[in-house]
């Protein structure tokens, strides 16, 4: 039977209930469920978000037609903690292997876990990943050539179709249920973090060979004239097209809503933009004046509008929630020497928001954040405190499925717009370190380190003193009122202590 499809008797039977609660037309309990994830998209990258610069039609028809959230949080403000938390709930600072990985790196979400996938294919979802991963792969040394595993397959994913780690982290191919796709025996792949293979170019050895130029890291194995993090050898034929990578995440994301339609699916759609290295297809190049970055975007964007209008042909669109979000704040250079800096105008990608990726200010972990579900969610603005993290229990309360005892929150009304509950407080972290935001209150304990990182260009907020913030008033963190509330700051000193205690 088709998922859309009830037997009549049990919709007049749910439409009676709807009515006798005075509440609109009851939902299905088990909608089609995507989450299409970004890669270090900002706060201000959206139309719908404030972006004048930049057109991007498809993520402003979710973000106008759904719930727009103005107080969305990724976990962290890079992307492996932030994946980490999506998937299981818990707060990635309770896992010290919860930072940025190597693309050697093995699995840091222990197989036993409660996770989004298990929770919804214990409740007759088919679940599957399409993109990016960046949660390490197997228990120990991996070896490429063999079956890969444990991975996204032992962690509830029906099927997986990826890339391990980063566009600029070797090994540069995709793996489909823990096989590198197109892999020529004879040609087996090696990966190395810390040596080069004998005789293999890398960007310091043949500069001659790049099409793009690093400015930070980024200065290992070539591959297609793009220096990575990284050696890899062999492996030839396996190599992905970086040009290709949207469409090919694209054609698998479509070809998973169309091979699995006839049930409720789970769908976590894992886009690689616009993280480096932004290779937009050709067709993409110059579609702003922006340069690689803008390009890209808006390149992400088309690929979203195709897989909307995929979920639109199948006749899904009101039975699909659609999760929009993305893994970390906004950063311009990012390692690579790719003009995005340069070229990038007037746009803003942090919107109104202070600092960036990797920041412990408001642009590393508040991010776009839409939830849309066509006749079910209406079309608003919600400012409720939200994170990513919550869409464990939420999606589990919406699916019937018990609750989890971990960091995830129960907001599930919330995110269909038909309440304002909303986090108390959050504890998120930046690179490695954490804050607390409480009601319209940041506070950012002291830290060692430099204020800016000077290679992106971001301002850290690490300083030798606390720093206090009132986001409502001062969304853009300009004013320090630690030395004007000592009280205030001094509440909120112990609401971090006990919060960041509770492991
Ligand atoms: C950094 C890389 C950066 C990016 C980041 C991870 C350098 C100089 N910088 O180490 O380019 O790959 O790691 O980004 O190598 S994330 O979005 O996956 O967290
Ligand atoms: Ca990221």
């Amino acid at each position: 039977m088709k998922n859309t499809l009830l037997p009549s008797v049990l919709v007049s039977l749910l439409l009676l209930v709807g009515c006798a609660n005075q509440t609109s037309t009851p939902i299905s309990n088990s909608p089609n469920i995507v989450i299409i994830y970004m890669d270090d998209l900002g706060y201000g990258e959206l139309g719908a978000y404030g972006a004048t610069e930049l057109k991007t039609p498809n993520m402003d028809r979710l973000a106008n037609g759904g719930l727009r959230f103005t107080q969305g949080h990724a976990s962290s403000a890079t992307c492996t903690p932030s994946r980490f938390a999506l998937l299981t709930g818990m707060y990635p600072w309770k896992n010290k292997r919860a930072k940025v990985l190597p693309g050697s790196a093995s699995l840091i979400i222990d197989t036993t876990m409660v996770t989004i996938p298990k929770v919804l294919k214990s409740k007759g979802y088919t679940t599957g990943i399409v993109g990016k991963w960046h949660l390490g792969l197997g228990s120990g040394p991996i070896n490429w050539n063999e079956p890969i595993s444990p991975g996204p397959n032992e962690l509830g994913f029906d099927s997986s179709y990826i890339l391990a780690a980063t566009q600029d982290r070797v090994p540069t191919v995709y793996i489909e249920d823990g096989l590198v796709v197109g892999l020529d025996p004879l040609d087996p792949i090696e990966v190395n973090y810390k040596e080069n293979f004998d005789g293999e170019p890398t960007a310091l050895s043949n500069p001659e060979l790049l099409k793009l130029n690093w400015y930070d890291g980024h200065n290992n194995s070539i591959v297609n004239g793009i220096p990575r993090i990284g050696f890899m050898k062999g492996g030839e034929k396996a190599k992905w097209v970086d040009e290709d990578m949207a469409d090919h995440f694209l054609f698998k994301a479509q070809e998973f809503v169309k091979l699995n339609k006839e049930k409720p699916f789970f769908l976590y759609y894992a886009l690689q933009q616009p993280h480096v290295p932004r290779t937009p297809h050709p067709r993409f190049v110059g579609s702003t004046t922006m340069g690689a970055r803008g390009d890209v975007i808006v390149e992400a964007d088309w690929m979203i509008g195709e897989f909307l209008k995929t979920l639109e042909d199948e006749g899904l669109m009101e039975n699909t929630l659609i999760i929009f979000t993305s893994d970390n704040g906004p950063v311009v250079n990012d390692g690579y020497a790719d003009l995005s800096e340069e070229l990038l105008g007037d746009h803003k990608p942090a919107g109104v928001l202070r600092g960036g990726k990797y920041s412990m200010f408001e642009a590393g972990t508040r991010v776009p954040f839409v939830t849309y579900w066509k006749g079910v969610i209406s079309p608003g603005v919600s400012e409720a405190l939200i994170s990513q993290i919550d869409l464990l229990n939420s999606l589990a309360s919406l699916v019937g499925s018990e609750q989890t005892p971990t960091d995830s929150k129960n907001l599930m009304d919330t995110f269909l717009g038909k309440s304002d509950l909303e986090r108390e407080s959050i504890v998120l972290e930046a690179s490695t370190k954490t804050i607390l935001k409480k009601g319209d209150w940041v506070l950012i304990p002291p830290y060692k380190g430099p204020a800016f990182y000077k290679m992106v260009r971001i301002e850290s907020a690490n300083s030798d003193a606390y720093q206090l913030y009132n986001i409502k008033e001062d969304v853009g963190q300009k004013n320090d009122l630690s030395k004007q509330m000592p009280e205030k700051l001094q509440e909120m000193i112990e609401e971090y202590q006990s919060a960041v205690a509770t492991k």
